[in-house]
């Protein structure tokens, strides 16, 4: 069976438009709650195949998405370069901060595929168990958004530890981006060896960098992981995801060659369609808090932004990914929303 959402991702969009969602499995669902429940570290879970393959395809069973996106988490690579990773409950994830060049030093490629190799194997389930219409995802943090984490040892909202970094130690800041660009193309190239049609880069924390560094933190990682990863997978579709990047989306769309570009809530589609749209495929940008209340007004959204990119490759998406207070219900409104348009 054709795969919709691949074909679009390449450029070919059929007559309905595919779609599927950031953070479609996760605590809204009470199946995947039900999972997640059975092993105390999240990290754990992210390294169980079995686990990590059912509920990557829970939300495909419930709703019929066209894209089933691998189940782990962006700091998988840190974890595999040697830094240590927990998530503690309430408190989001924690690492043990990189500061100076003796934590830099920690760091090594050397055990990485050993480290992180069942989450290959979850990508070769999931290959094997998904009906063949749908579109297998997987997934990295850019470099920048996963140094954030990396320096801070901690989410954070400006991300305070890893600009001074940038600013006052760029030699060892680079020394980061580096060794995160050989990993995370070597972990992207490993999924889509073991089944991944199409991968996705999230540089979730990519706002409000001045333009300099996001030239040099966001872009050039970014052409670097591309050009690895085309260097031996040329036809496998690759999609960014500099989150709330604004009036710089298209020049991180024309510099990095992506095949296709995830638009955040913010971005206005009219502008989307006419800067980005025309040069590749979008993918976006309902406000997932808008599926929280659903209704009406979801729907009427929903509609906006399939009509408004109808005349171009679009895959329908949030903006950001589902909050765990969204009820199922709603998504399944969403969803048949989607399905019953045509372009
Ligand atoms: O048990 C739980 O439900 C914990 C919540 C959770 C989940 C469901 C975390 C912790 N990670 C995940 C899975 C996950 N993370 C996926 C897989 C599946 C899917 O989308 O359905 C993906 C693609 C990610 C990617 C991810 N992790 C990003 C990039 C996308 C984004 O949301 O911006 C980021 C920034 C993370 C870090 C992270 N992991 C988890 C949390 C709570 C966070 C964010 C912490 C923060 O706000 O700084």
């Amino acid at each position: 069976m054709p795969k919709l959402l691949l074909n679009t991702l390449q450029g070919n969009p059929g007559d309905r438009v595919p779609f599927w969602f950031m953070r479609q499995a996760g605590r809204y669902l009470p199946e995947y709650r039900e999972v997640r429940a059975t092993t105390r570290s999240f990290m754990e879970f992210c390294y169980s195949p079995e686990k990590a393959a059912e509920v990557t395809l829970q939300p495909i069973r419930r709703y019929g998405m066209d894209g089933a996106i691998l189940f782990a988490d962006i700091l998988v690579v840190p974890d595999g370069l040697g830094q240590k990773v927990w998530f503690e409950a309430g408190h989001g994830p924690k690492l043990e901060a990189i500061k100076d060049h003796t934590g830099f030093d920690n760091l090594s490629l050397g055990a990485f595929h050993d480290k992180v190799g069942n989450v290959y194997e979850t990508v070769r389930r999931l290959k094997a168990e998904l009906s063949s219409d749908v579109t297998l995802l997987g997934f990295a943090g850019a470099p920048w958004t996963v140094a954030t984490y990396m320096i801070e040892g901690a989410g954070s909202k400006d991300h305070a530890a890893a600009r001074q970094m940038g600013y006052g130690n760029p030699e060892l800041f680079q020394k980061i981006l580096d060794i995160l660009v050989d990993a995370t193309a070597e972990y992207l190239c490993a999924q889509i060896e073991a089944g991944a049609d199409a991968v996705q880069i999230f540089d979730s924390w990519s706002a409000a960098l001045p333009e300099t560094m996001f030239q040099k933190w966001v872009i050039e990682p970014t052409v670097a992981i591309v050009d690895k990863i085309r260097a031996k997978h040329k036809e496998v579709p690759i999609i960014g995801f500099p989150r709330l990047s604004g009036a710089i989306l298209p020049e991180f769309v024309s510099k990095t060659g992506v095949n296709a570009v995830s638009l955040d809530t913010g971005v206005p589609l009219e502008w989307a369609r006419d800067n980005v749209q025309n040069k590749v495929c979008v993918q976006g940008n309902l406000d997932p808090h808008l599926v929280v209340s659903g209704g009406e007004l979801m729907v009427d959204e929903a509609y906006r932004i399939l009509e408004t990119l109808k005349g171009g490759a679009h895959i329908f998406n949030l903006g950001h990914g589902f909050v765990p207070e969204t009820p199922p219900e709603n998504v399944a409104l969403l969803s048949k929303t989607i399905k019953n348009f045509r372009r």
